[in-house]
């Protein structure tokens, strides 16, 4: 049998770590045999929740559930993972300035950093045999991950990534709407940047299966200003329509996004497409080194790599460096608040 895999989730008493443990659980992260033993950290006030949550794990009876462990001492939960999904995180409340957001969080992602550097399993230092992922899903997160990383610095920076995938997944579903075709026969919608309203959810090499063949999105949306426009404006601002409609920000969609990436990452992305990931840039399409962003990528055996050359245009050029701009003014916002 296969030995177990330790996977952390940080934030697990609130709500997306109440929509992605029992996926983990269910195999849909790491696949159908492959058994999970979850690490679930969160913070004192909410410490009985988190109990809860590990009861409910235990009534559930999950076949790959080999154990799991609830705590919040950072580093009881950080101890031998083999995964790391970090989704705690300080919100932001009625009145907060941006400052007091990204100083909380940022000294969370610094505490953290030295607990997953010093316990994680060998494995997650050094890259073998998975990748050994950590995802961080809390925002602001392509910063958030950028601590993690300048503060865990024997942690390979390639194993340290962000979720930007939801909001692949939500280009992808807006496309499939307005065409009427299955989401599952969209691929290929790019991500750049920051998981913010400034990133630029980009159609320009998409393309849909159809019954005569594989065909480019701007050939079957005739209505380029919708593809311009509204499309790229309803991707950006869909989490704040969600919590317009739920009074609470996406969790499923979120959850499944996080178990999409990770699964991606891992076990490799499907010949001929790419997926959205926030990484560590390498100067890749001119974005400069040192920030956290997100690039179109594909993954093989455990290992993503930036898809190389594209064809940017003016319009995509100018919006590429707009959310770029934003990531490094993030990027002296939070080192402003560590001093
Ligand atoms: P919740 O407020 O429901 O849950 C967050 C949990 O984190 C709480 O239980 C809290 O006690 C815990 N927490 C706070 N500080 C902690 C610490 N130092 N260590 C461990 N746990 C800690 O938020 P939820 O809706 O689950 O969202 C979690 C995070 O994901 C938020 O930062 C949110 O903004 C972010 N999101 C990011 C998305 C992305 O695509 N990257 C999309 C969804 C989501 O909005």
């Amino acid at each position: 049998a296969r030995s177990s895999l330790k996977v952390l989730v940080t934030g697990a008493a609130g709500q997306i770590g109440y929509a992605i443990v029992p996926m983990i659980a269910r195999g849909v992260m790491l696949g159908p045999d492959q058994p999970v033993i979850l690490h679930l950290l969160d913070i004192e006030p909410a410490a009985e929740a988190l109990n809860g949550v590990k009861m409910e794990l235990i009534d559930a009876a999950f076949p790959l559930l080999k154990g799991v462990i609830a705590t919040t001492d950072p580093i009881e939960a950080c101890m031998g993972v083999n995964i790391a999904v970090m989704v705690g995180g300080f919100p932001r409340k009625e009145g907060m300035e941006r400052k007091d957001v990204m100083s909380k969080n940022v000294s969370i992602y610094k505490a953290q950093a030295s607990a997953l550097e010093k316990h994680a399993a060998e494995d997650c230092k050094v890259g073998k045999p998975l990748n050994s992922p950590v995802l961080v899903i809390a925002n602001p997160a392509n910063t958030n991950a950028l601590i993690l990383k300048e503060f865990a610095p024997s942690i390979p920076e390639k194993n340290i990534t962000c979720l930007t995938r939801l909001d692949h997944n939500r280009a992808l579903g807006q496309i499939s709407e307005s065409l009427d075709v299955q989401v599952s026969d969209v691929k290929n919608v790019i991500i750049w940047g920051n998981h913010s309203s400034t990133q630029y959810p980009d159609v320009n090499h998409a393309t849909v299966q159809t019954s005569s063949g594989e065909k480019p999105v701007r050939e079957l949306v005739s209505d380029d200003k919708w593809l311009n426009a509204e499309f790229i404006t309803t991707v950006q601002q869909r989490g704040a329509a969600i919590i317009k409609a739920r009074k609470l920000s996406s969790a499923l969609s979120a959850a499944s996004a996080a178990c999409d990436h990770i699964r991606d990452w891992v076990l490799g992305t499907p010949e001929g497409t790419w997926v959205s990931m926030g990484v560590y840039s390498d100067g890749s399409y001119g974005i400069q080194p040192g920030l956290v962003y997100s690039f179109p990528v594909t993954c093989k055996k455990g290992k993503w790599s930036i898809v190389q050359g594209l064809k940017i245009d003016e319009f995509s050029r100018a919006k590429m460096d707009t959310t770029a701009k934003e990531l490094v003014e993030e990027k002296s916002l939070a080192y402003s608040c560590l001093n």
